[in-house]
């Protein structure tokens, strides 16, 4: 976004690494604006690091960035334009009111769980992940809150009293959060071992992922070995006393190549405009091309699945044709599933399957469901030698060829997943207020 200095108005809060400015003409807008410092122990310790600003931001850009476009609700509006002042090390928000708690969610045992609980092993694997919540209070070092704690505390947060539905909607999505992350890392073979977010309201009624996620909101070891660990803990476990410039030094170093793993690995997560397919449609007849398009359109609205390829050739009709049609699309190493569209005596699916090794679905495009009845058979029953199976309806077929290529993509993966985690809360909003009317 193009940022004027001139717009930039008064502070609105001035936190450990950031600023938090208004926006004069962009209403319901802030500019949020990081330090050059790096803090631990509730701010015990702080040094001046140079260059943090930037790494920070850039880190927090690429990874908001990444859950905006996966679908789960953020503060996150967009990096400045590059040519604006301070552009790298600010960014754009909605203006949100915080909620004073900060989320941890943890796969590993490690750090202060291991004080707080002293008789787990570091080590441990939860799973599902730990979630924790402490309440942020520098003062009394961000005590611990137990759920019941955190539902009885009431918070009144920008006009939204935080119930607990709010609660468990929280809990949702910082797993959510954990397990997209987790994904994106596992790409690189580094194991997310836990990590922190917070959350804020918006317009007195939406909750949303805010603050900054960074390289102090995790702890990430390479391999899964803590000896390579490229998180904060490298600056929290140093001596005080012995903190000096090559200590810092050391410190920027890991930032610098975390926020750079992080720019090129969650940027190049999201899919680009590509001319070759990952998935191939084939169908027995032209008739059958509204269904096919209802298939590619979810693919694309839903997944964020772009490279789809619609081709008519019938296993009966045209056999050597539909073979060749099929392999062709064998011969992009990015195609890996086929679905079949044929509806009366399908043919397509079966022998698609016996040629092929990715998986083939059958999606007979049938709307009379009496016919469906007597015709799904020809799908159903194969000959052996050929597992295709058979999905009924478009929305659906589409979403097991999102669920096969979520396998190898983490960001139609965490599409999958932040739907399925918006379903649940929806649903637990709309039981709480008919349980309360
Ligand atoms: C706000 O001001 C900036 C610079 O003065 C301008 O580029 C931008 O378009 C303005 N935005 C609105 C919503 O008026
Ligand atoms: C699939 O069909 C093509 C084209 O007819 C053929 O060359 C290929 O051998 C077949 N593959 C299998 C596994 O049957
Ligand atoms: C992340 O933390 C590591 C370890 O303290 C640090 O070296 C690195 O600079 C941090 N990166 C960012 C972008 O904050």
């Amino acid at each position: 976004m193009e940022i004027d200095e001139k717009q930039i108005g008064e502070k609105i809060i001035e936190g450990k690494t950031k600023r938090v400015f208004h926006l004069k003409n962009e209403s319901g807008l802030v500019y949020v604006l990081s330090k050059d410092r790096i803090t631990a122990g509730d701010g015990a310790k702080a040094h001046e690091m140079k260059g943090k600003a930037k790494l920070s931001t850039q880190t927090n850009c690429a990874v908001f960035e990444f859950l905006n476009a996966v679908g789960i609700k953020t503060h996150f509006v967009s990096r400045v334009a590059k040519h604006c002042k301070d552009s790298e090390q600010a960014f754009v928000a909605k203006e949100c009111a915080m909620i004073p708690i900060e989320w941890v969610t943890r796969r590993v045992a490690t750090g202060s769980y291991l004080r707080r609980n002293p008789h787990v092993k570091e080590g441990y694997r939860f799973a599902p992940p730990k979630l924790e919540t402490f309440f942020k209070d520098d003062e009394n070092h961000d005590p611990f809150w137990s759920l019941e704690t955190l539902i009885e505390a009431k918070l009144n947060c920008g006009g939204l009293v935080i119930t607990e539905t709010h609660v468990q909607e929280m809990l949702k999505i910082t797993q959510l959060v954990f397990e997209v992350l987790e994904r994106v890392w596992q790409t690189l073979n580094h194991a997310l071992i836990d990590m922190k977010i917070e959350f804020g309201v918006v317009n007195g009624n939406e909750i949303v992922v805010a603050d900054v996620i960074d390289n102090d909101s995790w702890r990430l070891w390479p391999g899964g070995d803590k000896r390579l660990m490229l998180d904060k803990q490298v600056y929290r476990n140093m001596d005080a006393s012995k903190i000096d410039e090559n200590a810092i030094a050391e410190v920027r170093s890991k930032f610098e190549i975390v926020a750079e793993r992080t720019q090129k690995l969650f940027g190049s997560m999201i899919p680009q405009v590509s001319t070759s397919p990952q998935i191939g449609i084939i169908l027995g007849s032209k008739t059958d091309l509204p269904h096919a398009e209802k298939i590619k359109s979810t693919l694309t609205s839903k997944y964020g699945i772009n490279d789809v390829e619609i081709h008519v050739c019938s296993a009966h009709k045209s056999t050597e044709y539909a073979l060749n049609v099929i392999s062709r699309l064998m011969q992009w190493p990015t195609c890996q599933v086929i679905i079949a569209c044929a509806g009366r005596s399908n043919g397509l699916g079966p022998v698609a399957a016996a040629n092929t090794t990715v998986p083939v679905l059958n999606c007979p495009p049938m709307s009379d469901t009496a016919a469906l009845q007597v015709d799904v058979w020809s799908s159903l029953r194969l000959p052996s030698g050929m597992g295709s199976p058979t999905i009924i309806g478009p929305e659906n077929a589409a979403l097991a060829a999102a669920q096969i290529i979520g396998n190898n993509s983490p960001f139609v993966w965490s599409k999958i997943r932040s739907q399925q985690a918006y379903t649940i809360v929806q649903m637990m909003h709309d039981d709480s207020r008919l349980n309360k009317a």
